[in-house]
């Protein structure tokens, strides 16, 4: 076994062709590969055409002579609010739904695409009147309401660039990020409602910019979401809907250049400060729009499309926002939490509005998995008819438990891997076309080139695991980190530029194609361990331990250890059903067996500990690097990005007293 590869584990036999009847209708065909397979720039600049106004069209459909700083589509203009909006409202479709938005306290509002181009244009003039114009930063810090959405468009729509944060950063993330963008404004809502309170947004807000030395930031516009009290710095800060009376109705939008800045978003990483990932126009919502159609099947006249990312996630900007609003879409967007205030609020939505497409997080499937499928078996979840994952592999358990209990059995399911880097959906199965495997995202989609190369840049055979990489570039690709280019070149091109001789993008991820030449994520390249000089990769493991009937999710990391030089250590949260009928002791020794019985004795965990919960990210991804920093019993690193900061803590009492 070489030492760089990762040894590859685990074996998965079911197969799911699409029905008939499903092809039948399907958005999506084979073609699509041939076509892209052809000329892939052809077929972008063909896709880019036939899915986007342009109010100029372009000559040249890729400019890499600057390499790794690409520009798609470079000398077209186009307005990316407009082809969001009003061109759908030219089209005869304004009486279209474009947002159901469901409130956590139960208030909704449905919004058409008229609706929604109107406020968008009132918006738009508003920031005119704020000063804000082409190339300024906006930073966005709001709760799920449609202010959100309508705040991001009406940047775009007047050519700034924003920068949006999950509401609920501290304000020492919220200032380091709007430090390192100089952004003038800053939208923000004096709270939203979380697991049914009202959580502030406000306050972090006004201690982001309580600091000396800032100034930057012009004005503070507040929408009143939950009229809690709210401290008022006079000129600075404005009400959202006392402004918006004082604009113009009408707005026109203005045609920029298709590499005219969308938005910086921030990505954490394990370590150093953020990086402000840096995505355009014209090749992004080419992107987005052709994926959105072709991923999910989208038939924009019939289907009720429902993304429950939150919009401070890449997933929220391409899949709840410009995907879906570039295509016509009609789709749900609900503020608050999952299990508020019952936890088959999700399923009750689905019913309620009729959600045909799907699409969430394995982190939200296995906590479903934990609660039992009681909950959504007492909803009616027929309308369904795609579903999708991201964010995570999705463990096969997982994958064959989303299908049956939320599909009903028959919904093919879509595991999309991207990046937010990467700003749109590149491997992915297409649903009426791909024979799905569980726990595998497949296939590049069209006109995406990924290959699994080892450390000297070849690719892997069918059966190998290493490193994944994209080999050409594609339309939503970064176009570079905020402020430094030296850091972007670094961490994305630097890899293979000593063992290739053109540009190949380093994702960072570990991956193995299977005898098929499917492709498997096995996790970030960083969370590898190295057992005996065996290289497992985390997913695998962890699929072993949701695969057993007590287990709802796991996490795996690699632990010093005397004699392997790094041992697997797991952490387990059991079924409901579970918790009460075993003593942890029990569980962790039948699960120890069960890891080598499922993937062989190299892989069996040191140490099980079953806790009740799982350190994640907001958007819902494990920090292992905080489990590891436990299991090899360091004081724990930096926990500001979690979703919920006191599971540390807990994880580590417990642990402590055995
Ligand atoms: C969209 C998004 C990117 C990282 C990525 C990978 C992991 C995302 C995945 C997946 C396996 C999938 N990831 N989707 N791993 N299967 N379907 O998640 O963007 O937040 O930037 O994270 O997430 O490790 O490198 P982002």
């Amino acid at each position: 076994m070489s030492n760089t590869s990762i040894d590859s584990l685990q074996h998965e036999e079911r197969r799911f062709p699409p029905t008939a009847s499903f092809s039948a209708t399907a958005v999506a065909t084979s073609a699509l590969y041939d076509e892209a397979k052809a000329d892939r720039l052809a077929f972008w600049a063909r896709q880019s055409r036939d899915l986007l106004h342009w109010h100029k069209d372009f000559t040249q459909t890729l400019d890499w002579s600057n390499a790794p700083f690409a520009r798609w589509f470079a000398d077209g203009e186009l307005n990316v609010a407009y082809n969001c909006l009003d061109r759908h409202v030219l089209a005869g479709n304004g009486d279209r739904i474009a947002i159901h938005w469901e409130g956590e306290p139960g208030d909704s509002r449905d919004i058409s695409y008229a609706e929604l181009t109107a406020e968008v244009k009132r918006a738009a003039n508003l920031l005119t009147k704020l000063g804000i114009g082409k190339g300024d930063r906006v930073a966005i810090y709001l709760p799920m309401i449609p202010e959100a959405v309508v705040s991001m468009l009406a940047v775009a729509r007047v050519g700034a660039v924003h920068s949006v944060i999950f509401g609920g950063f501290s304000a020492e993330s919220l200032r380091s990020r709007i430090d390192d963008a100089s952004a003038k404004l800053v939208i923000t809502a004096d709270g939203g409602w979380r697991k049914g309170r009202v959580s502030p947004l406000k306050p972090a807000v006004d201690g982001a910019l309580a600091k000396e030395g800032d100034l930057s930031v012009e004005h503070v516009l507040v929408v009143k979401r939950c009229d809690n009290d709210v401290e008022w710095t006079e000129g600075r800060d404005l009400w959202w809907h006392e402004e918006i009376e004082t604009v113009d109705a009408e707005h026109e939008a203005e045609a920029f250049e298709a590499e005219q800045p969308l938005f910086i978003l921030y990505t954490s990483g394990t370590t150093g400060k953020p990086k402000g990932i840096l995505h355009t126009t014209g090749g992004y919502l080419t992107q987005v729009a052709f994926t959105h159609k072709n991923v999910f099947d989208l038939h924009p006249e019939t289907d009720v499309y429902w993304c429950t990312a939150d919009v401070g996630w890449i997933t929220g900007h391409s899949y709840v926002v410009y995907g879906p609003l570039a295509n016509g879409a009609t789709q749900v967007l609900y503020e608050g939490t999952p299990d508020t205030p019952h936890p088959g609020r999700w399923w009750e939505i689905i019913q309620k509005y009729g959600v045909t497409i799907f699409y969430t997080a394995p982190t939200a499937i296995r906590s479903f998995m934990k609660l039992g499928r009681e909950i959504p078996d007492s909803f009616d979840l027929s309308s369904l008819r795609v579903l999708g994952s991201v964010g995570e592999p999705i463990n096969p358990e997982a994958w064959v438990w989303y299908r049956e209990v939320i599909g009903g059995g028959s919904t093919p399911i879509v595991d999309t891997w991207w990046q937010t880097e990467t700003g749109a959906i590149m491997i992915s199965a297409l649903p009426g076309v791909t024979i799905t495997k569980p726990g595998s995202a497949q296939v590049p989609v069209p006109g995406i080139t990924i290959e699994v190369l080892d450390e000297a840049g070849t690719p892997v055979p069918a059966g190998g695991g290493g490193l994944l990489a994209v080999t050409e570039p594609w339309p939503s690709m970064l176009r570079g980190i905020w402020g430094d280019p030296e850091r972007f070149k670094e961490t994305y091109w630097d890899k293979f530029a000593a063992v290739l001789d053109k540009p190949v993008y380093f994702a960072g991820d570990g991956a193995r194609l299977d005898e098929d030449g499917d492709i498997w994520l096995l996790g970030r390249v960083d969370d590898v361990m190295n057992v005996s000089g065996h290289r497992l990769s985390t997913a695998e493991i962890e699929s072993a331990l949701v695969s057993h009937p007590i287990v709802a999710e796991s996490a795996v990391v690699g632990a010093a250890d005397e004699t392997t030089g790094q041992a697997v250590v797991a952490f387990v949260i059991l079924r409901s059903e579970h918790v009460e009928h075993q003593t942890p002791d029990e569980a962790s020794a039948l699960l120890r067996i069960h890891v080598s019985e499922q993937i062989g004795a190299i892989a069996r965990p040191r140490e099980i500990f079953i806790v009740a919960e799982l350190p994640k990210t907001r958007s819902g991804k494990i920090m292992r690097r905080l489990l590891q920093d436990v299991a090899e019993g360091r004081a724990i690193g930096d926990t500001t990005t979690l979703a919920d900061t006191s599971v540390m803590q807990i994880i580590s009492d417990k642990l402590s007293k055995g």
